[in-house]
């Protein structure tokens, strides 16, 4: 992440308890370039997600509750409530004129801004309702969102706007439907920052400025019931978290739900690592670069920490189709950096 911009708007947007709004004020002056338009973009995720989130808690009270019995192009099973934060989300974003293309984990193609909406500067991608078939059991979902830049020069984005590489992202985030909802996003040179719905107010406000990922994690995040389909350096790693060869020197605590934001966030806050290796029903892994993978990725890194496929920086691979899917180790440097030396063949094999 490039040096943080001028310190005294970063103070001033970092002070616990702002809005949203008055947060975002502050950071854009800190751009004397800065048009409105990121902020604006910026707003209309933030609203995106106070619908959603009001949705989501009545979930189990509103007729939109279950499966549509339809699948999408990830061959998942599509909740209602899937389609309602995808259309909250495009609804949102679109008549504003600061995107010219969006991509959806519901959607196969390219979603493109209708007429009569202005095409902006911006291209965003993102998962509307990650974790979802988790709503039906009351566990914590999410969204997740990534910008850039577009890469057209104007008019209807193009898909060459969306296949780009983490590493240029202007900014990306989540919202997780938790005990509380909160947004979390990292923008380019801002650091990372974490608002608190106050539904008493209908407000997003900043309780987690600066968020820092611990340097060294606790905690392992995967599903072992793939053990099986992993390959032999994976289950070697996974192995090692589940005993002291790995370099904490103590077991770590296992705590998986099952919603990749979900385990995310609680890693960034107590650290720790989220693993989804390729499995012999996903070869290539499961989880999405465009929307999941590389989005988390940024904001990971933004706060400190890592974010690889084992091989390769998730930062650095560039989509070349919008639903590829990667193989994901993301979290606290110290066991991000442990899965990295097992993939370079630099850590003892004896011991994993
Ligand atoms: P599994 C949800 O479908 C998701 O994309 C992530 O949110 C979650 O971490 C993962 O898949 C769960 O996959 O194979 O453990 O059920």
């Amino acid at each position: 992440m490039a040096a943080q911009i001028g310190s005294e708007m970063h103070e001033r947007a970092s002070q616990i308890g702002l809005t949203f709004a008055e947060h975002i004020a502050y950071l854009e002056r800190a751009f004397p370039d800065a048009t409105g338009e990121f902020s604006a973009l910026m707003q209309e995720i933030m609203v995106a997600g106070k619908i959603i989130s009001g949705k989501v808690r009545r979930a189990g009270l509103v007729l939109e509750m279950g499966r549509t019995g339809r699948v999408n192009v990830q061959g998942e099973e599509v909740q209602y409530l899937d389609e309602f934060s995808n259309e909250t989300l495009v609804r949102m974003t679109t008549p504003g004129g600061q995107l010219c293309i969006l991509a959806s984990e519901e959607s196969a193609e390219p979603i493109e801004v209708p007429p009569p909406y202005a095409h902006g500067r911006y291209a965003m991608a993102f998962d509307p309702l990650d974790g979802s078939s988790n709503i039906e059991v009351n566990v914590a979902t999410g969204t997740i969102f990534s910008v850039h830049r577009r890469r057209s020069v104007d008019g209807p984005g193009t898909l060459q706007d969306l296949l780009q590489p983490g590493r240029d992202l202007v900014a990306a985030g989540y919202l997780i439907y938790g005990s509380s909802t909160m947004l979390v996003y990292a923008a380019r040179q801002c650091g990372v920052f974490g608002f608190t719905l106050d539904p008493s107010i209908g407000e997003f406000l900043l309780s987690h400025p600066n968020l820092r990922i611990p340097e060294n994690g606790g905690i392992y995040s995967v599903n072992e019931g793939h053990t099986d389909e992993w390959d032999d350096r994976d289950r070697g790693i996974v192995r090692a978290f589940r005993s002291r060869a790995n370099p904490s020197g103590r077991a770590l605590n296992a705590r998986y739900v099952g919603s990749l934001v979900t385990d995310f966030h609680r890693n960034l806050l107590q650290g720790g690592i989220y693993l989804y290796p390729a499995t012999a029903s996903h070869p290539d892994g499961k989880l999405r670069l465009l929307y999941e993978a590389a989005p988390l990725g940024f904001l990971c890194e933004a706060a400190g920490g890592l974010a690889t496929t084992g091989t390769t920086r998730i930062a650095e691979v560039t989509p070349e189709v919008l639903h590829q899917r990667v193989p994901l180790f993301i979290g606290s440097r110290r066991e991000v950096a442990f899965v990295e030396s097992v993939y370079q063949n630099e850590w003892p094999e004896s011991s994993t």
